[in-house]
This record gives C-alpha cells, structure tokens and sequence, in this order.
C-alpha cells in the first residue's frame, strides 16, 4: 500500500462541520487499528529522545494530530481561497466569476456511468458512491499547469476501489472520464472554441494508484459547485487540469482516450502532465510556483512531491517527450 506521503483521515458523516470548527480541531486518532496512516504516524511517533516523553509502545494510544498543514508542513489554503479562485471553463475562464455562475448548478439526481472493458457495468448515484465507499480525507498539493498552487483538504475514495468493483478486463489499459455536457446551466459551454464535454483520461496503473482519488467533498463539507460538484477526480501528481470536474462517466479503453487540453494545444499539454520542474511549458517556466496566498514562490517538486508513490510508474519513460 503506497500512503506515507499524505495524510489521510477517516471522516464520518457525522463528522461534517463548520469551516471554523474544523479549522479548531484536533483530531485523536487510535494509533493501532489504521492501516495506510503510517507517514502520520511515523510523524507523531518520533523517537524517545526527541519527543521528550516517554510514552509506552504496547498500549493503544491517542496521537493528536495537526490537520492544518500537508505532510511536508504546508499550511493548508483558506476554504475561501480555494472556493473563490477555480479553474473551472465550463462557468467562465475568469476564475473570479466562476463561483458566482456555479451557484444555482444542479447536481441532484447525478448519476455516474462507469462502462467499456469491465465484467460490472454500473450506475452510481450519489447515494451510492457516499456510502459503498468510505470517505477519508486527504490532504494533497494541487499544481496548476498555469504555475500555481494550494493545498486542500479533500474528502473522498481512492478511485481504485470503485474500479474494483467494477472488474476491469485484462484488455482495459486506460480510463476515460466525461464530465457534463449543459449548456442550459453552463455558460462557457456556449464557446465554440471548446470540444466540449470536457474529458480527461489515465493509464490504468495511474488510476488504480492509491493517490488518485475521487473527491466528494473539501473542507469536511460536500464538494462546492465551483470545486467540481457532486465529484471530480484528484490527480495530485499532476497538473490540475487532470483532475476534471463534475464527473458524469468513466470508461475503461484499451486505446488511449483523447483530452480536452491535448486536443486544443497538444504540444502545451500532454496526455502525461506530470509536474515537472525540468520540463518547462513552452510559454513559461514551470521551475517555481505562486502558492496562492503567499508572498514569492516556492521551488515546484518532481511529481508535485508525491514522487516516492509513482515515480515507478514511469520507469525507463522519457518524461521530457512524454509530458
Ligand atoms: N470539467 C472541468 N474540470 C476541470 C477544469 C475545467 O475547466 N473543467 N479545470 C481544471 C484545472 S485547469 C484546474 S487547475 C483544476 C482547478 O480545480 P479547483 O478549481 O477546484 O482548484 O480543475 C481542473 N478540472
Ligand atoms: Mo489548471
């Protein structure tokens, strides 16, 4: 199981709160019993003699821990931050405008597909997705393409668990995902310049990554319309336009599906969009990074700093000509 370099908490729905209640509080999590915490842990566990007191190993005992920051000590954005500043093309390329245009969208009664080279076709809808698989929440790193950032706390499942389910068949080599097509209550759809719906894709192995999640929900809240409402996919080592909003199909290929991005400017955004600080945009830098809300930039990391988890993936690849 890969998952010491983010951290992951269980979270009930009974747990749903209040930005400002989340924000004060501290969870205490047993720290037996919890498989995939490991990083968290290894963290609240320092040796003897750093930590200063003694504590005994053989008990059950309770760690608090921080939920402000990632695991590398990044403070976590404003739940307005991230709220008030979305990529989202569908609602408006103003990422001011965004959020004011998402707010009516209705996402009841969504249904997702998830077909092609599997043994279980299914329909999901929410109801089913909130409770066949517990949610957690994760804290990731999000790198636009565009060289910015924030770092958000997600709620969601791995989406190999829903793949699980579904049984890929052996000839399955990708995932395709679909988000929705409505012009009536998405204004940018209107542009023609778009081959709307917007779609994304993933090798197989990168999808069944324990990173890859599909998000429900930020900020121990349901997913804002803005954000992606009601699930979107999180593909943390990636640039953010991998992660596609709103989704309303997954299909298992054994080609590799087309791209919103990769159709428009395929030599600005391919099909792999690793972040990656050696290969640079052909219009800008991608060395460094603005984290929303800081003043400079910060150094952008190989994979977006999760390079210990999928670094294998791409063994022997050229990432300069697979970017
Ligand atoms: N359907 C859809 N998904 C999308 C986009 C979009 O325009 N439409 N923008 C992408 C881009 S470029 C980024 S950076 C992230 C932004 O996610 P956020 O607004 O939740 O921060 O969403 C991605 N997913
Ligand atoms: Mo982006």
């Amino acid at each position: 199981m890969a998952g010491n370099h983010y951290r992951s908490v269980p979270v009930k729905s009974s747990e749903i709160t209040p930005e400002e209640t989340y924000l004060n509080r501290r969870q205490f999590i047993k720290s037996m019993g919890f498989a995939g915490m490991s990083g968290l842990l290894l963290a609240a566990c320092a040796p003897q003699s750093q930590q200063g007191e003694s504590t005994n190993p053989a008990t059950e005992q309770e760690v608090s821990v921080d939920l402000r920051t990632d695991e590398l000590g990044n403070p976590i954005n404003d739940y307005n931050q991230i709220t008030q500043y979305n990529n989202y093309y569908e609602f408006s390329t103003n990422k001011e405008r965004v959020a004011p245009l998402a707010e009516n969208f209705d996402v009841a009664n969504w249904r997702v597909e998830v077909s092609g080279l599997v043994n279980n076709r299914k329909l999901y809808d929410m109801e089913d997705l909130l409770t066949k698989f517990d949610q957690e929440e994760r804290i990731y790193r999000l790198r636009c393409v565009e060289a910015w950032s924030m770092v958000i706390p997600w709620m969601g499942f791995p989406l190999h668990k829903l793949l699980e389910e579904v049984e890929p068949q052996s000839s399955a080599k990708y995932v395709r995902f679909e988000s929705v097509m409505d012009v009536s209550q998405m204004p940018g759809q209107k542009s023609r310049f778009y081959p709307w719906p917007y779609t994304e894709g993933l090798r197989l192995d990168e999808a069944m990554n324990d990173l890859t999640l599909i998000a429900t929900g930020l900020y121990g809240k349901p997913l804002p319309n803005q954000n992606g409402a009601p699930l979107r996919l999180v593909v943390p080592w990636k640039y953010g336009f991998k992660s596609i909003k709103a989704i309303v199909k997954i299909e298992l290929t054994d080609y590799r599906p087309d791209t919103l991005w990769n159709l428009i400017a395929p030599e600005e955004y391919g099909f792999f969009a690793n972040v990656n600080p050696e290969v640079d945009h052909p219009r800008w830098s991608q060395k460094s990074e603005r984290r929303i809300g800081e003043l400079g930039r910060v150094e952008t990391l190989m994979f977006n700093g999760y390079a210990d988890e999928v670094a294998a993936l791409y063994d022997g690849m050229d990432l300069t000509r697979n970017y």
